[in-house]
């Protein structure tokens, strides 16, 4: 981290009804009326947004949303959008143009299209450990091959009414979508059983734990879903990126 260029897959998870407190807030902004809007989530994984079943915004950071062209609205935070309008994603090349801004709480609860995800629809959940120096500061939620988003979504179903969540929101179980011979089709989960990790707040333990299921996955993993469905991961990623770019779902994005 840090060191030289990060790319991450920018993907698109275009807004199907805002939350209460959102629709409040953005629904009298004109220059949103009829447009795709889309929180855009930075991931390193792409081949696992199959298992998407939720997306991640920290309800401290302040996000934008950005107009991209006639047609298209980015959510994400200006750090990332500024990055973004030197990169081909913006009117014109290196300005932007913001049409509202919105608090991380009030977009709890929003109903969003996750691309490639078995759920049809998702909503919007808070994570504590969200950047705002990172990505996009929202992050897309693969339960059952991040421990972070595992750990997270738990925190928020055992503790609903504390995070201010319809517990219909965080229903989404994670899906099995990797193989992995040490850790099974669940790996996120086993290995955070095994180290007995029961909050977002265990940074250490979870620190670990991500560092050995992204080995697993990335160096032994096999596909158990989707169009690269039994490829090894490492060949199902590059695949599963330009899958999503050809298909306008996702783009590269760097910073
Ligand atoms: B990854 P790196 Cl399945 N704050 O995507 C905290 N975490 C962030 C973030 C931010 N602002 N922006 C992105 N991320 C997450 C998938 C995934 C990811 C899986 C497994 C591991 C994993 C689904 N979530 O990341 O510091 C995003 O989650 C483990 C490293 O730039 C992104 O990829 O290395 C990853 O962290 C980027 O982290």
């Amino acid at each position: 981290e840090g060191v030289g260029p990060q790319e991450y897959t920018g993907i698109k998870l275009q807004v199907i009804e805002w939350s209460k407190e959102a629709q409040n807030t953005l629904g009298s902004v004109k220059e949103l009326e009829n447009k795709n809007i889309y929180l855009i989530a930075a991931t390193l994984r792409p081949e696992t947004m199959y298992g998407q079943t939720n997306c991640f915004v920290a309800t401290g950071i302040t996000y934008g949303l950005y107009k991209i062209n006639e047609t298209d609205v980015f959510l994400c935070t200006y750090r990332s959008a500024r990055n973004m309008a030197f990169q081909g994603y913006s009117c014109e090349h290196g300005v932007i143009n913001q049409l509202a801004e919105v608090k991380g709480a009030v977009l709890i609860g929003t109903k969003v299209k996750a691309p490639l995800s078995i759920y049809e629809q998702v909503y919007v959940l808070p994570m504590e450990n969200v950047l705002a120096t990172k990505g996009t500061g929202v992050v897309t939620s693969v339960p059952s091959d991040s421990p972070d988003d595992y750990i997270t979504l738990q925190d928020v179903k055992k503790k609903s009414a504390y995070y201010k969540v319809d517990p219909s929101w965080a229903a989404f179980d994670p899906i099995p979508i990797i193989d992995t011979p040490s850790y099974g089709n669940l790996a996120a989960p086993n290995v955070c059983q095994q180290k007995k990790i029961n909050s977002q707040k265990d940074r250490v333990q979870l620190a670990e734990a991500k560092e050995i299921v992204y080995k697993e996955g990335f160096y032994n993993g096999v596909m158990l879903v989707g169009d690269f469905k039994g490829k090894p991961v490492q060949e199902a990623k590059p695949l599963t990126k330009d899958l999503l770019i050809s298909t306008g779902q996702g783009f590269l994005y760097n910073e």
